[in-house]
């Protein structure tokens, strides 16, 4: 068993280009012709295949080494004597050149561009040497524009090299002959262009380059095959990371390949190899996570009905259910009013974006009604009626003041305390959910929030609330108390941090350490964004909201 060394073969024009992937490691049987490593220039990617077959015993190139021909890759124990005498050999340039002068000499025959420079003008896919229907995977320009001599106009990609093709003319592109999918061999007709101002020599460069560079590449190993030639077809530029082709992701052509045979969309799998190029390992990753629910690609998001959002795919979340309701029964289809809509996008952002958490607690506010109630009296001619909902916003001020995060923002890693009180108050509207908003409540007596109150309720409900009086808060109350219910779970109105969540006050039998007594109990339900507030804070601002609520004298303290 001989060692041999593996070199970088005849890579035409390019005099050093990086190592962006090892695909094979020490220990590994490497067939011959199987790609060992992917180089890269700024124009082109290409897998270097092995001259030999064996086991690989010592790599010589690590990931972002630069290589040029010659440079040796690996060390292969190889599998016959015979195979690594022929093999170890770089390319004789003799050999190469002899080889290449046929080959490059026959573009010239071939009419790349076979009109004049005046009038319609015909390009022609040139000689791409040993390549045989080549798959067109991307195309770069469309009808209409204005087209420079050697202007990329496709990409095509065979199982180991991508190329782009340029334009041999000048001009205005007329029409395309070509889309994406289509294979494409030397001489087909690819484009035709128009007011033609530039017309290329009969032989473009590229094509002279690649049918010179696979018949270099051909010379050194004897059963050369295609996909050799392929791989070492470099001078075909082909897309690379930061030249001018950077939409199309960042993938060797194997790799592509890989994906187009399992109808991966290869720009919408995330890289994990260096500068995020996409492995088939994040292929396979991908993959797998389509097929097991746990993501989706944009095509099957697209198809999920709107309410599920794309943003649950992007979330790695399964599919919405499609069911067709009609199957069960009469069904009518409305669609949703705009503030529900809004609202609704709102209020999903804040639910998934805040790791909120609720804490629930009661508040005995059996003097609280009957201060309310009486007041209510005193005041039935002022036409002003107080009900609950203003003496917690009162409440809630001095709670606030005390637990001065509770009133604050997130910004970034800061935290913004605000020196105002503004509370917003849910209003439940025939249009939807609206939050007006009462200003500088801690300036403000019961009776003034009581009757603003009653004014922003009813503009809400006519829809008539300016966006003024709809921004801005600092705290918000969500009362169900004049509806009913026991306590849920209110989310949290960005970029607020708590919101504060009241249901309907029942008597309830109270122990006071002698006896169960009759009391008037609000059940509280505080919602707190977890980033800014911790749960004994949150228990301790319900304890002191409670005990405001059970002895509002409190406030004045
Ligand atoms: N416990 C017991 N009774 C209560 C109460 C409570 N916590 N809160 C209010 N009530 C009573 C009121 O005293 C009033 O009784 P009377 O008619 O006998 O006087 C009755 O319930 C109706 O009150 P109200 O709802 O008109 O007034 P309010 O100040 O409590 O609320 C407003 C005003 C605008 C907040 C309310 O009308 C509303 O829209 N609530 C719904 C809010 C909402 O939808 N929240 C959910 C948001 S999350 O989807």
């Amino acid at each position: 068993m001989a060692l041999v060394e593996v070199q970088v073969p005849d890579i035409g024009d390019f005099d050093e280009v990086t190592v962006i992937e090892l695909m094979v490691k020490v220990g590994d049987t490497v067939k011959a012709e199987q790609s060992l490593i992917t180089v890269e220039s700024d124009k082109a990617s290409m897998e270097i295949p092995s001259s030999t077959a064996g086991v690989v015993k010592d790599m010589r190139v690590a990931l972002g080494d630069k290589v040029k021909q010659g440079s040796i890759v690996l060390v292969v124990e190889a599998a016959g004597a015979g195979a690594s005498a022929a093999l170890a050999a770089p390319a004789a340039s003799s050999a190469a050149a002899t080889a290449a002068a046929p080959v490059a000499a026959a573009p010239a025959a071939a009419p790349v561009v076979a009109a004049a420079a005046s009038g319609p003008v015909q390009v022609f896919v040139p000689d791409i040497g040993d390549f045989k229907d080549v798959a067109v995977i991307e195309v770069m320009v469309k009808p209409g524009d204005t087209i420079k001599v050697e202007q990329s106009l496709i990409t095509v990609e065979s199982d180991k090299a991508s190329m782009e093709i340029p334009s041999s003319a000048a001009g205005v592109l007329k029409e395309l002959k070509v889309k994406v999918g289509d294979t494409v061999n030397i001489g087909d007709l690819l484009a035709v262009l128009e007011g033609v101002a530039t017309v290329a020599a009969p032989v473009p460069a590229l094509a002279a380059a690649v049918a010179a560079h696979v018949a270099v590449v051909s010379a050194p190993a004897a059963a050369q095959t295609p996909v050799a030639a392929a791989a070492a077809a470099v001078a075909a530029p082909a897309h690379a990371p930061g030249g001018h082709n950077v939409g199309l992701p960042h993938a060797s052509p194997s790799v592509r390949k890989f994906a187009r045979e399992l109808g991966v969309p290869l720009d919408e799998v995330k890289g994990s190899g260096p500068k995020g190029r996409i492995t088939a390992d994040d292929v396979q990753a991908f993959t797998k996570a389509v097929m097991s629910g746990a993501a989706q690609t944009k095509a099957q998001a697209a198809k999920a009905p709107a309410s599920s959002g794309s943003d649950g795919a992007a979330l790695g979340l399964i599919p919405w259910p499609k069911v067709d309701f009609a199957k069960f029964g009469p069904i009518e289809r409305k669609e949703m009013g705009r503030i529900k809509k809004i609202s609704g996008a709102n209020l999903l952002r804040n639910a998934i974006m805040i790791p909120a958490v609720t804490n629930h607690d009661d508040a005995d506010i059996t003097e609280l009604e009957a201060f309310r109630v009486s007041t209510n009296k005193e005041n039935e001619k002022s036409g002003v009626k107080v009900t609950m909902l203003a003496f917690l916003i009162k409440a809630c001020v001095a709670a606030l003041k005390k637990y001065p995060e509770f009133n604050s923002s997130l910004d970034g890693d800061a935290l913004v305390y605000k020196n105002y009180w503004h509370i917003g108050f849910a209003a439940d509207t025939p249009n939807g959910l609206m939050v007006p908003v009462i200003r500088d409540c801690d300036k403000k007596g019961v009776l003034q929030i009581s009757q603003e109150m009653g004014e922003l309720a009813k503009k809400a409900r006519d829809g008539k609330l300016g966006p003024a009086e709809m921004t801005g808060a600092t705290f918000t109350i969500s009362s169900l108390g004049g509806i009913g219910g026991k306590y849920f779970t209110p989310i949290i109105n960005a970029p607020e941090v708590a919101i504060l969540g009241v249901c309907k006050s029942t008597m309830e039998p109270v122990w006071d350490g002698k006896q169960f007594v009759p009391r008037l109990m609000l059940p509280l339900s505080l919602t707190w964004d977890h980033r800014v507030i911790d749960g004994a804070a949150a228990a301790r601002f319900n304890a002191f909201l409670g005990q405001i609520l059970s002895d509002f004298r409190r406030v004045l303290l």
